[in-house]
């Protein structure tokens, strides 16, 4: 999230594509309601289905599940054609938008309608309320991310913001609507199989600078692979696991995991019916010899599953019996305070982490460097007198003096705990804070730069210092592309910045150059190579006395020449309802090795018209009483109460050609030869040739009830079929997520 909730406030239109936050973020929602009251903001929804917030807005589009890509490019032709796009900010901040522009002008009105299914005159009023009430906030969340074209999506939103001038400022930037709790920490951490934390890159030096910061040798590390090659090659994801253990199988992808098949699975703090292909996991679970489930709910991977041995259940503590900082979706931090002790047996997750440290042999070097102190010079020293660690104040201390990349520097546990202390006296819109927290911005949102600096409210604002905030985009491809700069135009730079324009990240090489002043030897001495790896902070101090951002002054790119799609482009999903449109907009290639796992794409688009025999849309998501997998929820009989059951959202003229009556049960098939038995629920929120399926319960399996298998006392209120069994084969071509949004199906009744 580049800005956030209390700054929508701001805003003068919201843009809201691919999120429901009246159901999904309601406390957020609230301050998009207020912008309506504030600045008579306009509100506008793309969505396949009618939701609680189309039914607050004042203008809705309904769209094809997987068609915004052409969707944003018609409103990008409409703003270049009427030309109000913001000349000087593409100008001067973005590189690539001729390419853009003139995949733009393709994407006609009548085109546009024909492959989203928007009427022409809705894509033309949308544009212009939208480009001629400025700044607009541009919110997303699941609808854009879960397609094949996820990535392109996500490139394309901010691709419209910076066309129309509408990033960097408050009441603008692009609002990813984040999940879980914490689940921005949880990223930032370093939970995904191809960064390190911070988002450092699996590069020889970046592990280089981990080692040093986790005070072992470089050497320790490698020693934990195969050989050095592993440890810059990502690992399987979340959504892929299972092609880990059944590869080799007949009709499984192949796998690049040095030679070995996954033999053992450690579950801690997800659901496993919330991932796609659910029988696939249920194969994967069987097939393992190892299953650990950490969880304060029975996680349904021990029901789903057939095995009978070494499958083992820790029960988790919750978040009210455990204490640390946590990272809201604006890049701010809290401090969580513990409630009560764990209770009766269970653990909080890191001791359960530490246990099996220990047993393994690896808890001293895992937890050395919270016994470890930084240097003034910036390597780290043993805290002489230290004897024990105390969690989490030594964690938190670790985490700030390592994670440069984001700017964590300046989140000491002491000013975090003092922020989430004196909440009150900072103001909901602006975030900052008044009386003795002056100066600084709620949770010190990162990038915070030092443990003087006040965090930064609004990402590539230039329209504030370096010191509040203030930045130009970030200097991370190069000085140049194609003989074309690639750093900010003159002109364009934070407030009292001492360079007037783009300028590179600041290394030890530049920084003299850039503050206009030699270094003394003993300033040069305290110097790292770049700002990032430069511990002792010194290349930090020096480029913000002079107003400069540490990551340099650069401009967007509209265009990634690494990616398959240099710029975003419209490609149908593998089960598309259109095959007129296959063939003009087909998917990808087939991908080997993609985390891991060959991963297949116009193989299966290519395979047969799979809409003659899945003829209906099927697209998944969120209801307001439940979450993720459901486990919690589904715990509690007053929730359960609301939502005793799993349903299928079908239009009246749809169910009634299959003959199914309101509340009976109907089966949903997928082209993957699966199916669920769920019950009709008749809605006007979808159209009548799609279904919605919420993906909260599990329990079932393909009309088998499986909840015999939970132990004495712990089955949930509610159980019942998961969307995901009939969520069939599909992922984005860069991150991997599900395509859990643009399906196909067929429905019968039951
Ligand atoms: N009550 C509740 N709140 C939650 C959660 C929960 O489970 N329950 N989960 C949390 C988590 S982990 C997350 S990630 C967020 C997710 O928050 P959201 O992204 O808001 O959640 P979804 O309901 O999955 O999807 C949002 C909308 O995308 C629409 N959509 C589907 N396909 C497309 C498409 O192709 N284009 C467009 N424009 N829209 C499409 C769907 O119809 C749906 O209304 O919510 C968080 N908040
Ligand atoms: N079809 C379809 N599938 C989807 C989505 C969709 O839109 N459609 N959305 C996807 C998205 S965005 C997400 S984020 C996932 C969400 O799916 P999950 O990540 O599976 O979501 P939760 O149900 O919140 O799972 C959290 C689990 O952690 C446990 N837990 C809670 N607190 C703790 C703790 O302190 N420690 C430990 N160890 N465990 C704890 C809970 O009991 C629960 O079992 O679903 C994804 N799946
Ligand atoms: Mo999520």
């Amino acid at each position: 999230m580049t800005n956030s909730f209390g700054d929508m406030q701001n805003a003068k239109s919201v843009f809201i594509i691919g999120c429901n936050p009246a159901v999904n973020h309601p406390v957020g929602f609230s301050h998009i309601l207020k912008a309506k009251e504030r600045n008579n903001a306009k509100i506008i929804v793309i969505d396949p289905r009618f939701t609680k917030s189309a039914a607050k807005a004042d203008y809705f589009a309904q769209i094809r599940p997987g068609t915004d890509i052409p969707f944003v490019y018609g409103m990008l032709h409409l703003i270049f054609k009427n030309g109000w796009e913001d000349k000087k900010y593409i100008e001067d901040r973005v590189y690539g938008m001729d390419e853009i522009k003139a995949e733009a002008a393709k994407w006609t009105p009548e085109l546009v309608e024909d492959v989203t299914g928007v009427p022409k005159e809705t894509l033309i009023e949308i544009t212009t309320v939208y480009a001629q009430n400025a700044p607009g906030t541009l919110l997303w969340a699941m609808g854009l991310t879960q397609h094949t074209v996820g990535t392109g999506n996500t490139r394309i939103a901010p691709i419209l913001q910076m066309a129309l001038g509408y990033m960097g400022k408050a009441g603008g930037g692009t609002n990813i609507l984040r999940g879980h709790d914490n689940v921005q920490g949880a990223t930032d951490m370093g939970c995904l199989s191809d960064t390190l934390p911070g988002y450092y890159g699996l590069a020889e030096g970046a592990w280089k600078y981990y080692a040093r910061m986790w005070g072992v040798e470089h050497e320790y590390l490698v020693s934990q692979f195969k050989d050095a090659s592993w440890m810059g090659k990502p690992g399987f994801t979340l959504a892929r696991w299972w092609a880990g253990v059944l590869a080799g199988n007949p009709g499984e992808d192949a796998i690049e995991n040095a030679g070995t098949n996954l033999k053992a699975l450690v579950v801690m703090g997800c659901g496993i019916t919330s991932t796609s292909q659910n029988l696939k996991i249920q194969e994967g679970l069987d097939a393992l010899d190892l299953v650990v489930l950490a969880d304060p709910f029975v996680n349904e991977a021990a029901v789903i599953t057939n095995r009978k041995d070494n499958l083992f259940i820790l029960p988790s503590a919750t978040q009210f019996e455990n204490s640390g900082t946590v990272s809201a979706t604006n890049r701010s931090a809290q401090w969580r305070y513990q409630v009560v002790e764990p209770l009766h047996e269970s653990k909080q997750d890191q001791e359960i982490m530490f246990e099996l440290a220990k047993r393994l042999g690896f808890y001293e070097p895992y937890t050395r460097s919270m016994m470890m102190r930084l240097k003034e010079d910036g390597y780290l020293e043993f805290t002489p007198g230290k004897t024990s660690f105390q969690w989490p104040e030594d964690a938190t201390v670790e985490i700030s003096r390592t994670l440069r990349t984001i700017g964590l520097m300046g989140w000491t546990p002491e000013r975090i705990k003092k922020h989430t202390d004196n909440w009150h006296l900072f103001d909901e819109v602006t975030g900052e804070g008044t009386g003795p927290m002056k100066g600084e911005y709620y949770g010190l949102p990162w990038p915070c730069w030092s443990t003087k600096h006040g965090g930064t409210p609004n990402l590539y604002s230039v329209d504030v210092s370096t010191r509040q905030g203030g930045m130009g985009f970030r200097n991370n491809f190069g000085l140049e592309k194609d003989g074309v700069s690639l750093l900010a135009g003159k002109g364009s730079a934070p407030v009292g910045s001492r360079v007037d324009g783009g300028y590179p990240e600041i290394t030890k090489e530049n920084i003299e150059s850039l503050i206009g002043r030699p270094l003394s030897e003993a300033e040069k001495e305290l110097c790292g190579q770049n700002w990032k790896t430069c511990t002792s902070g010194k290349l930090i101090d020096l480029a913000l006395e002079a107003g400069l951002t540490p990551y340099g002054n650069a401009k967007a790119r509209a265009v990634v020449w690494t990616f398959p799609d240099k710029i975003p482009m419209h490609r149908e999903p593998l089960y598309s309802p259109r095959p007129d449109l296959v063939a003009k907009y087909p998917t990808y290639e087939d991908k080997a090795n993609h985390f891991r796992v060959t991963t297949k794409y116009a193989s299966i688009q290519k395979e047969k018209d799979h809409v003659m025999e899945f003829p209906i849309v099927m697209t998944t998501g969120r209801l307001v009483t439940m979450m993720g997998a459901g486990l919690e929820n589904r715990a509690s009989k007053y929730l359960c109460a609301l939502t005793p059951e799993m349903f299928c959202d079908i239009h009246p003229d749809l169910a009634s050609k299959h003959g199914i009556k309101n509340g009976a049960m109907m089966w949903v098939h997928s082209p993957a030869g699966t199916k669920i038995k769920v019950k009709a629920k008749y809605s006007h929120t979808v159209m009548p040739g799609m279904v919605f399926l919420p993906f909260h319960f599990g329990g079932f399996m393909q009309g088998v009830d499986m909840t015999g298998n939970f132990p004495m006392g712990t089955k949930p209120y509610a159980s019942g079929e998961c969307a995901n069994t009939v969520v069939a084969y599909g992922y984005d071509i860069i991150t991997q997520i599900p395509a859990s949004k643009a399906g196909l199906c067929r429905v019968e009744k039951a």
